[in-house]
């Protein structure tokens, strides 16, 4: 039997190539925790839980993330047969509530390790690859609204990306709604555009906001107010045209069906990390799909380590009407990947190769770990 002897983690810091200002901060860095699991036979498996602007996103920092795998999850798995990933998710669940992106990281490193081991890729772990290549939309966050046009017209031009999420609900709602006005009026037809909010708008804000969204041209609006407001994420849903997207108020599966039986979105942004790992993923995508939501693969702005276990799992989704948003490791300064993630005709390539189809430079993970003692700010703030 092959056996998981040993799970280790590191914090990486990696600096962002601008500003990117969200409703809650402004990220010049981005934090990620990179697992390797080592296993009897001498096989690897390697996992990535990263979140948002240190604590300002959501529940879990990066520090308790890996303090969480350190501490837990990796003691109650060691000497556990390294093939049974659905046995470690299940114990894993029973004995560590919440801390979904740490489950998330050490999860997707099991599947990389058995894909390895059998010498397939994750994705046919999960039934087989469905898409080679997936639509990939572009982040606007550059906080002005003349350096989002310019990004769009040469992301565009270059044929990276022509769906486009504007970052908004740090301005007022109408200045908010000029800035989208301005670069929907500056792309034309040639780009779309989508807003998230994340979270920052009173069910008020979000009333005046979907009008005034809607008639600049804006086709979709994700997270306009708190996840709680379940009753208020309704009334939006069904008192617009424009689609609605559910993000951070889905985490995992039982979300899922209380947002499908609340009529509280059009759109799931299926986010692996914030679903608690690629299995508990696919069941949110199953539980849109069967609701007939419309599904979209969403990011924590992870490296291309995340973003290459991600994409194994949406290559097998059977309808991405709204794409996907796997830009992370384009928004970094630096590739920690040796083969990086390929972006081509406004869509992300599968990456192919055995397990999560993707290996770490060792001295791109030397350089950027936090306990090497350089000191790159960490995310949150202003
Ligand atoms: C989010 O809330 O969706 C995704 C893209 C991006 O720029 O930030 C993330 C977070
Ligand atoms: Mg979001």
């Amino acid at each position: 039997m092959t056996t998981i002897d040993q799970i280790e983690t590191v914090i990486l810091d990696i600096p962002t190539i601008r500003g990117h200002v969200l409703s809650m901060a402004t990220m010049r860095s981005q934090t990620a925790v990179l697992v390797r699991v080592k296993f009897s036979d001498g096989s690897e498996g390697i996992g990535e839980g990263t979140t948002i602007g240190g604590l300002s996103y959501g529940a879990e920092s990066p520090e308790g993330i890996q303090s969480a795998i350190d501490t837990y999850i990796a003691p109650t798995l060691a000497g556990r047969d390294g093939n049974d990933v659905n046995g470690a998710i299940q114990l894993v669940d029973r004995l560590v509530k919440g801390n979904r992106i740490a489950k998330t990281a050490v999860e997707i490193a099991l599947w990389d390790g058995l894909g390895k081991r059998l010498g397939v890729p994750v994705s046919q772990l999960f039934g087989g690859a469905v898409h080679k290549a997936l639509p990939v939309a572009w982040t606007l966050a550059s906080g002005n609204s003349e350096t989002d046009i310019a990004e769009a017209q040469e992301m565009i031009e270059t044929r990276r990306h022509n769906i486009f999420k504007l970052k908004i609900g740090k301005r007022g709602v109408r200045d908010d709604i000029a800035h989208v006005a301005r670069i929907k009026a500056a792309i034309g037809d040639t780009g779309s555009v989508r807003v998230d909010v994340n979270q920052a708008w009173s069910l008020a804000d979000a009333r005046w906001g979907l009008k005034g969204l809607q008639e600049v041209g804006c086709e979709l609006v994700e997270q306009p107010v708190q996840a709680r407001f379940r009753r208020a994420m309704a009334e939006l849903t069904n008192g617009y045209e424009i689609a609605v997207m559910a993000d951070e108020a889905l985490n995992g599966p039982e979300d899922a069906l209380t947002v499908v039986a609340g009529n509280a979105a059009d759109v799931f942004a299926v986010k692996v990390a914030q679903s608690g790992g690629l299995k508990r993923a696919s069941e949110v995508a199953a539980i849109g799909q069967a609701a007939g939501l419309g599904l979209y693969g969403g990011t924590m702005l992870e490296t291309g380590l995340g973003t290459a276990a991600a994409l194994q799992l949406f290559s097998t989704v059977e309808a991405l009407r709204w794409g996907t948003e796997f830009f992370g490791p384009l928004l970094l300064t630096e590739e920690i990947l040796c083969e990086p993630i390929v972006y081509c005709d406004f869509c992300v390539e599968i990456p192919t190769g055995t397990g999560i189809g993707a290996s770490l430079d060792p001295d791109k993970v030397a350089f950027y770990r936090r306990d090497r003692g350089r000191t790159i700010k960490a995310a949150a703030g202003e």
